[in-house]
């Protein structure tokens, strides 16, 4: 075994000596939903986070609401042309809504009014779909999935373990699996989101680490 092979072995050991103890994790990597709120009168409102790494523009981002099963959007609503902030959320809400509610929103608009709990919504931008709630073109009845988590009169928080969003709108849809229920007229989530970070399997991660270890040792080595 040549020099360099076996000094990058035994860094690429090394490594993984530390590491087992220190595993490293990853986070959320896009901008999805992360609060659904179809609460009482207009206390309608939605908060959309960005889990990416970096700023994003939301001015070419739009909310599409496709209501009682209807396949195309009855309503478009395009975000402000602002700029989101890694690990940060952007409030939309019902222009009409309490006072206690629009003290959170970053926007406004009176288009929000409706949805009413059995309509799908859809977050993209120019290109591509982000993240879609429900399913389009099916009329769930009153709304989806069943008391206490269904998206009618209620306040719906994505699940810390969803780290992005579901760019699947034809498939079947219930806020069980991937949201939280927080009842008629709760607001207190508002204003951020969290994701739980989630472990890299250990085994994809040391051996990562071992070829980064040897790649960085044979540079170092060349220099
Ligand atoms: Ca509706
Ligand atoms: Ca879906
Ligand atoms: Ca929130």
């Amino acid at each position: 075994m040549n020099t360099i092979l076996s000094r990058g072995l035994t860094s690429f050991l090394f490594i993984i000596s530390c590491n087992a103890v220190l595993l490293p994790t990853t986070e959320a990597s896009s901008i999805f939903f992360s609060e659904y709120i179809e609460g009482s009168g207009y206390n309608k409102a939605l908060e959309i986070y960005n889990g990416s790494s970096s700023a994003l523009d939301l001015g070419t981002m739009q909310i599409e609401i496709y209501m009682n099963g209807q396949i195309t959007p009855y309503r478009t609503i395009g975000l402000s042309n602002t700029t989101l902030a890694a690990g940060d959320v952007f409030v939309i809400a019902d222009s009409r809504a309490d006072g206690s509610l629009l003290s959170y929103a970053d926007q406004t608009s009176d288009n929000l009014g409706w949805f009413n709990g059995d309509d799908a919504i859809v977050l993209r931008d120019s290109l591509s779909l982000l993240d879609i709630f429900g399913q389009i073109g099916t009329d769930p009845g009153l709304g989806w999935g069943i008391s206490p988590l269904s998206s009618q009169n209620n306040t719906l928080v994505r699940s810390s373990s969803i780290i992005s969003g579901d760019i699947i709108g034809s498939d079947s849809f219930d806020p069980a699996s991937e949201w939280v229920s927080f009842g008629l007229d709760d607001f207190s989530q508002l204003g951020s989101h969290s994701v739980s970070a989630v472990p890299v399997p250990a085994a994809v991660w040391l051996f990562g680490s071992g070829l980064i270890g040897l790649v960085g040792f044979a540079r170092r080595k060349k220099a």
